[in-house]
């Protein structure tokens, strides 16, 4: 225990839950002690020389005297790098287990090693085990030197080997990714941790690591993308060190990380190619993103602390009242009964079913918070069917692992256990009977209050891992990942005929298969509203594309400035809520004066005018990966500019979204990948690769569309309808829509559209499977002849 820690844990001591906070920290400080294997000596080693190497599907294994490495190309044209007999399985991140071997790509030996050829990328070994990822071109994409590993000197139940990789990357290298960050999107250099954490009151640019950790890095450079995912669990530590680019000399400093595990195997898949067909690869390891219903996609307001179904009644008014649409409310912890999940306090919430039908006619979905510790008290129904299922967290003895959450004492269900996700699931009924549309997990890192040290479960708790068996420091981050699993899969069973609406705040590489997430607890300031959107951005090129802020922050009151720039971002961002904390102001877009109230009605009345467009990202997403929210070096990777970009970003492949980022400002430069680019308000054409400055009035943030980009809109009538850009003379362009199903499995049909000029004028066709077909939308064309 520090100092820091022992002032914490002083002050807790102070009331009743902070007492039980105090305990509970010595509690687990003293189970870990008990349980968990000391780290003992331990003796180094490196792979050593080469010994032999033999081919198999897909590439081959190469011997070395203290280890061995398998390599192995798979269909599609992943490549999996296993060292010390690590294979690709058992996996979490792994949607349908390993994919099959490409059996083209064969182990051959080459000048001072051995080769790996495959269709897109060329995997060389060295004799002492260094491993570098080439274009078929040859450019070097990614070298991870060999690795050392500190074993345990003396075999002890638990003891783990740990390891270090240290790798390069070309001198103009740029990293994304590493999960939820609050810096970035572009990771400056420094140090990341890998453990879902809950930063605690709030968070800013700078606080690491936060809920959502994973050993996902997407890497940018001239020789091309490619994204390295190391298929570890456990605690770990990225370090990031720049590049740098020598000014005219041609020395450069290529870039370079050192990966440090904790425990867990070696292994590790590299997807190369355009940033579209990584996430295309990477998606198809882990699982395409699960497709949000339409709802979920309209405006959602959100609030710790409603405190009474009157309330909440109140608020849904407000929106009606003043002609402000609203697709969905949510509902935290203050409408359970004594804070205990799965319960409804009768006294404020009478009748949650009735409300749940009345905002229903209204167009409103209700949402409820879902969180993982049930309250450890016989009489407690989810705790008795869950002990009676076998389904707590147990330390090395077998009893139960005890913690503090909102409710008091508490156990926590071991998600790792697939009998413990079927009764959670079931859990869910209970819900789904109360009127909720969808599910909204939190506390899930998993979170146990604590005065000092981790504020999570000991390390040494025990999980079952699949039947596998294992302790917290490897169950940790997949915690949130299986709770997911759990709730998607209970909702699923429940009403097969919709589509489950989940999001969590915690989790890990193959969460999208379940559903989003958001910001968490951002803090109020202009340093917040930056953090979210390096969180939405980061998270999309890890494969997780649905997220988005507390519109607002978390925290405090934000000025109406603040509060309005905020939720202009907001309306552009795939899960677009207003949320506080209890202790907060409010965040009704009426509370912040009548000018922020006309501009947040333009906000909400673009937002609902691009449903169609963002029904489609989000099915381009479920399809292909590729994220609704995308960097401005998408498209044009190429362009070194643009990788250090983080203020603007693409939505779909359409708009470009310039929000306001800074107190005062009216005008904003943006920087604009290549092609032509209409302010989408006055029309005006810009040309990029530039910069230029564009106005930013409090009304509105810049947006832009690209030329010949054809999207769909939300016509006056509510009809779709087609908004097409000019394409520059003599040029085309195109576009898609996919609008179908709102709620259930039926899968829409992807329309395809191209445009070009004829006779002076601006046509648009079916193009794909549907040419020659009639257009079938109306059609509306902007931009002007340039
Ligand atoms: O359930 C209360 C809050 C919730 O409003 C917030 O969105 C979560 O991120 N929750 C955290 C727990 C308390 C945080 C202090």
């Amino acid at each position: 225990m520090d100092a820091g820690d022992l002032l914490r844990s002083v002050r807790m001591a102070g009331s009743p839950a902070g007492w039980r906070a105090v305990r509970s920290a010595w509690r687990r400080q003293r189970i870990d002690a008990r349980d968990l294997p000391g780290r003992g000596p331990e003796r180094a080693r490196v792979p050593g020389v080469a010994l032999d190497a033999e081919p198999m599907p897909g590439g081959g294994t190469v011997r070395f005297t203290r280890s061995v490495l398998q390599v192995r190309v798979a269909v599609g044209g992943a490549v999996f790098c296993g060292w010390d007999g690590a294979g690709p399985e058992p996996s979490y991140a792994l949607v349908d287990g390993c994919p099959e071997p490409d059996p083209r790509a064969l182990l051959e030996p080459d000048k001072d090693g051995w080769r790996v050829v495959s269709e897109r990328v060329t995997v060389l070994i060295s004799r002492y085990g260094a491993v570098e990822m080439r274009t078929p071109g040859g450019l070097l994409l990614r070298r991870e030197l060999p690795p050392r590993w500190w074993d345990p000197a003396v075999r002890q139940d638990g003891a783990v080997a740990r390891w270090v990789q240290r790798s390069e990357t070309p001198a103009d290298a740029r990293v994304y990714g590493l999960g939820g960050r609050a810096s970035g999107p572009r990771l400056p250099a420094g140090g990341y941790r890998l453990w879902n954490t809950d930063p605690g009151g709030s968070f800013q640019p700078g606080d690491d690591p936060l809920y959502i950790t994973m050993p996902v890095r997407l890497v940018v450079s001239d020789a091309g993308c490619h994204l390295v995912f190391h298929d570890n669990t456990w605690d770990g530590r990225v370090t990031l060190r720049d590049g740098e680019v020598g000014a005219g000399s041609g020395h450069d400093r290529s870039g370079g990380s050192e990966l440090r595990m904790d425990g867990g195997p070696l292994r590790y898949w590299v997807v190369t190619g355009t940033p579209a067909r990584v996430l295309a690869g990477w998606t198809a390891l882990t699982g395409r993103p699960a497709l949000p219903p339409r709802w979920a996609l309209g405006p959602q307001h959100s609030r710790w602390g409603f405190g009474s179904q009157e309330e909440v009644r109140k608020v849904a008014a407000g929106y009606r009242d003043r002609g402000l649409p609203l697709s969905v409310l949510h509902l935290d912890i203050d409408h359970f009964d004594a804070h205990r999940v799965f319960t409804v306090d009768h006294g404020r919430f009478p009748d949650l079913p009735g409300l749940a039908a009345e905002l229903a006619e209204q167009g409103v979905r209700l949402v409820s918070i879902v969180d993982p510790a049930v309250h450890a008290e016989p009489g407690v129904a989810a705790y008795d069917s869950g002990t009676a299922a076998g389904a707590f967290v147990k330390d090395a003895r077998g009893e139960e692992v005890r913690g503090v959450v909102w409710p008091g004492e508490a156990a926590f269900p071991d998600f790792t256990n697939p009998a413990a996700r079927a009764w959670w699931g079931g859990l869910y009924a209970e819900r789904v009977a109360q009127g909720f549309a969808g599910v909204w997990h939190d506390m899930n890192e998993p979170v146990s209050f604590a005065a000092f040290g981790d504020p999570t479960l000991p390390l040494s708790a025990r999980h079952a891992l699949e039947g596998r068996g294992g302790d917290h420091r490897e169950a940790h981050n997949v915690y949130a990942l299986m709770m997911a699993r759990a709730g998607y899969e209970g909702l699923r069973g429940l009403r097969p005929e919709q589509r489950p609406f989940l999001f969590s705040r915690s989790g890990w590489v193959g969460m999208q298969r379940y559903g989003g997430s958001w910001s968490g607890d951002v803090a109020t300031g202009w340093p917040g509203l930056r953090a979210s959107l390096a969180l939405v951005l980061g998270l999309g090129l890890c494969g997780v594309p649905y997220s988005g802020p507390d519109v607002g922050g978390f925290t405090g009151t934000p000025s109406p400035e603040l509060y309005l720039r905020w939720y202009q971002l907001g309306g552009y961002l795939p899960f677009f809520r207003t949320h506080s904390a209890i202790d907060a102001g409010r965040r009704e877009p009426w509370q912040f004066g009548p000018e922020v109230l006309e501009h947040a009605r333009t906000a909400l009345a673009e937002r609902m005018r691009l449903m169609p467009y963002l029904e489609t990202l989000a099915n381009i997403a479920h399809r292909t990966g590729a994220p609704y929210v995308r960097p401005l070096w998408w498209n044009a990777p190429g362009d070194r500019a643009l990788r250090d970009c983080s203020d603007a970003f693409l939505l779909g492949d359409a708009l470009l979204v310039a929000p306001v980022l800074e107190p005062g400002s009216r005008s904003r430069a943006v920087r604009l990948p290549r092609g032509l680019w209409y302010d989408t308000v006055t029309g005006q054409p810009h040309r990029g690769p530039a910069q230029v400055l564009l106005d930013a009035p409090l009304g509105r943030i810049p947006v832009l569309a690209r030329a010949g980009a054809v999207l769909p809109v939300a016509g006056a009538d509510g009809g779709t309808e087609l908004e097409v850009w000019a394409p520059r003379l003599g040029r085309t362009g195109g576009g898609m829509v996919c609008v179908g199903d709102p709620e259930g499995w039926v899968r829409p049909r992807m329309e395809r559209f191209a445009t070009r000029w004829a006779d002076g004028e601006v046509v648009v066709e079916r193009d794909g499977k549907g040419a020659g077909k009639p257009v079938g939308y109306p059609v509306r064309v902007r931009g002007t002849a340039v």
